[in-house]
This record gives structure tokens, C-alpha cells and sequence, in this order.
């Protein structure tokens, strides 16, 4: 009689406690550099949509700062890849990407990083490591995992920061991607922006398991809740998460809570929650507000940060500005990179 496979043994490595990263000032003001440049660009993107000067789809990233920039600080550029949904401005940003081309992308012009064709929700950038940028809810979750599969194939080293919503958390193809991803011990950290909503549906109203960071449980992927509120409380994360991939383990699951102040899109009038709600975690755990608060005690001067704001408005005046008036694709642009070979 052949012999019953046993069940898996339980040896698997836990990840180190998620401890809250000691920023020295310079990097905390660096990193309140950076969550200002995403929130002023995504104002100014906000306005120039309303001007009529961005077409399609526009979704904004304001309230969700502290998550891209405490992850991706603790990344390597150049040797670890990043992917993320349509929502995919500030995780540029965040990379380091010139606003310029960022913001020339959300006017359709030439210079963009999409040379104008992607628009807000197809930014991409292979020199960066950055595959988009994808409007297909839940997709780029196994395409990340593949990413993460390329990177154990080619022992580059690198690993995938694959992130994705509460809903796309709810999408089929994000558990086929955790199955995959523990079996092969895939580098790749699942990183779950949780900002309580789905379009207008809020995640306790859509998700049986509301708790997202257990959605890993049953394929054995550890799970870590972080207030995505607090950009050190995410870049101790980072840095546990990538400690526990780096080291050959396989995947890890987190769930960043977090919010977004503005619409699921520009085109959304928002009736689903009351100004109440957004007002008061406005008031109460603002990401930007926190990290100022945090620099004054370690005695930053008021004008210095007032310096830090002008600075970046500055910044953001001149992206807009080069969005307006670089020139437009030539209309033979519509003929390239587009696929027309037969397979
Ligand atoms: C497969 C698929 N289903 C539905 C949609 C429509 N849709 C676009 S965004 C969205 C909500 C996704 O919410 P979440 O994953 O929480 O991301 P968030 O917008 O909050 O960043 C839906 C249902 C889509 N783009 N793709
Ligand atoms: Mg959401």
C-alpha cells in the first residue's frame, strides 16, 4: 500500500517583532520632504484635473503618504522591483522619480514616463524597476509574485514590493499568487494599503475576514498589521519584512492601515461616508501633521519646515507648468508600442 504523504511540518522561521524605526533628524525631515512632495503633487494633479488638462482616470493618493515613503525608503533602487494599482503617483514619487515626467504623464504629453500614452494609471519605469501602474483590480498581484519569481530565478538578489487594496484583497488571483509565492519561497513582500474603502464600499461591509493581515494564514505566510499612518512605525516594517524575505523565507503579508481623504477617483462625489469621518482622522492621525509634530520636538525650527513647504510648491509649480506646455505625442505615436504580432 503506498504510504500517506504526512502533513507539512511547521518549521518554518517567524519574522523578527516589528519594532518602530529610530529615524535621525535628517532622515525623518527627509522623509517629511518626501510625503509633502506626494500630498502638494497630488493637490496640484487634483486641480489641473479639474481644469480639464488630465483626461481619463485620475485617483489620488492624499492621506496614504507615510506608506510608500516608509516602504520604499528601506528598498534598494535599482535591485528590487515595485508594483501597485492605478493609484500609483506617490509610489513614484516615492522611488525618487522626477515629478516632471510623473506629472507630464497625467497630461498625455511626450515627455511622460509613459510617453504620454499610460496616463495616471499606467506609470512605469523599467530602469527603476517600477512595472506600473495597473487598472486591472487585483492583476498586478501575480505579476508581482512573477517579478518575485524572476528575481529567485535570476538570484539578482532583489525582491518584489507588490502592493494592492482592501478590495483587490478580496480579488481570486491574490490567493492563487500566495500559494505560488510560499510554495517557491518567492521574494516578495505583499504589501496591503488598506485605506478602509473599495471604491464606495468599506471593507467591514465587503470583507468576511476584515482583518487583512490573516488573509496569508492559510498558506503559511506570516501576517503584520502597521498603522500606515506612521511613516517610522512602516519603515520598521520594511525593514522586518525585507529582513524575513531576504533571508530565503518566502513571502510576507502586510497590512498598512491607512486612510484616503479624497474620492476613490476624481469623478467621485464620496456619499458613502460622511466629512465627519474624513475630518476627524484629518485631525487625528494625519501622516504629514504627525511627522511635523515629531521634527519640532526634536527641535526642527518652524521656518525651516515653512523652507522645506516652499521649496516643494516650487517643485510641484514647475512640473505643472512643464506638463502644460511640453508638446503632445506625433499621431504616428499611436502606432508604437502596440502589440501586432500574432502569437
Ligand atoms: C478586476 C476589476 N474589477 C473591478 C474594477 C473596478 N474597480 C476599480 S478600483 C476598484 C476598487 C478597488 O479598491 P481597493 O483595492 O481597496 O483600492 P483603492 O482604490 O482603495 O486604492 C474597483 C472595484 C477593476 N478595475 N478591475
Ligand atoms: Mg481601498
Amino acid at each position: 500500500m503506498a504510504q500517506k504523504p504526512s502533513a507539512k511540518a511547521d518549521t518554518k522561521a517567524k519574522p523578527k517583532k516589528l519594532v518602530r524605526y529610530k529615524a535621525s533628524k535628517d532622515e525623518l525631515l527627509e522623509f517629511y520632504r518626501q510625503m509633502l512632495l506626494i500630498r502638494r503633487f497630488e493637490e496640484k494633479a487634483g486641480q489641473l484635473y479639474g481644469l480639464g488638462l488630465i483626461g481619463g482616470f485620475c485617483h489620488l493618493y492624499i492621506g496614504q503618504e507615510a506608506v510608500a515613503v516608509g516602504l520604499q525608503s528601506a528598498m534598494n533602487e535599482g535591485e528590487d522591483s515595485v508594483i501597485t494599482g492605478y493609484r500609483d503617483h506617490g509610489h513614484m514619487l516615492a522611488y525618487g522619480i522626477d515629478p516632471k515626467v510623473i506629472m507630464a504623464e497625467l497630461t498625455g504629453r511626450a515627455a511622460g514616463i509613459s510617453e504620454g500614452k499610460g496616463g495616471s494609471m499606467h506609470m512605469f519605469s523599467v530602469e527603476q524597476k517600477f512595472y506600473g501602474g495597473h487598472g486591472i483590480v487585483g492583476a498586478q498581484v501575480s505579476l508581482g509574485t512573477g517579478l518575485g519569481f524572476a528575481h529567485k530565478y535570476r538570484d539578482d538578489g532583489g525582491v518584489c514590493l507588490t502592493y494592492f487594496g482592501d478590495g483587490a484583497a478580496n480579488q481570486g488571483q491574490v490567493y492563487e499568487s500566495f500559494n505560488m509565492a510560499e510554495l517557491w519561497k518567492l521574494p516578495v513582500i505583499f504589501a496591503i494599503e488598506n485605506n478602509q474603502y473599495a471604491m464606495g464600499t468599506s471593507v467591514n461591509r465587503s470583507s468576511a475576514e476584515d482583518q487583512l493581515y490573516r488573509r496569508g494564514e492559510s498558506f503559511r505566510i506570516p501576517g503584520v498589521q502597521v498603522d500606515g499612518m506612521d511613516v517610522l512605525q512602516v519603515r520598521g516594517a520594511a525593514e522586518m519584512a525585507l529582513d524575513y524575505v531576504r533571508g530565503g523565507n518566502g513571502p510576507i503579508l502586510l497590512e498598512l492601515k491607512t486612510y484616503r481623504y479624497r474620492g476613490h477617483s476624481m469623478s467621485d462625489p464620496a456619499k458613502y461616508r460622511s466629512r465627519d469621518e474624513v475630518q476627524s482622522v484629518r485631525e487625528k492621525s494625519d501622516p504629514i501633521e504627525a511627522a511635523k509634530a515629531e521634527l519640532i520636538k526634536k527641535k526642527v525650527k518652524e521656518e525651516d519646515l515653512k523652507a522645506i513647504d516652499k521649496e516643494i510648491r516650487k517643485i510641484v509649480a514647475e512640473a505643472a507648468d512643464f506638463a502644460e506646455t511640453s508638446p503632445e505625442p506625433e499621431p504616428n505615436e499611436l502606432y508604437t508600442d502596440v502589440l501586432v504580432e500574432q502569437y
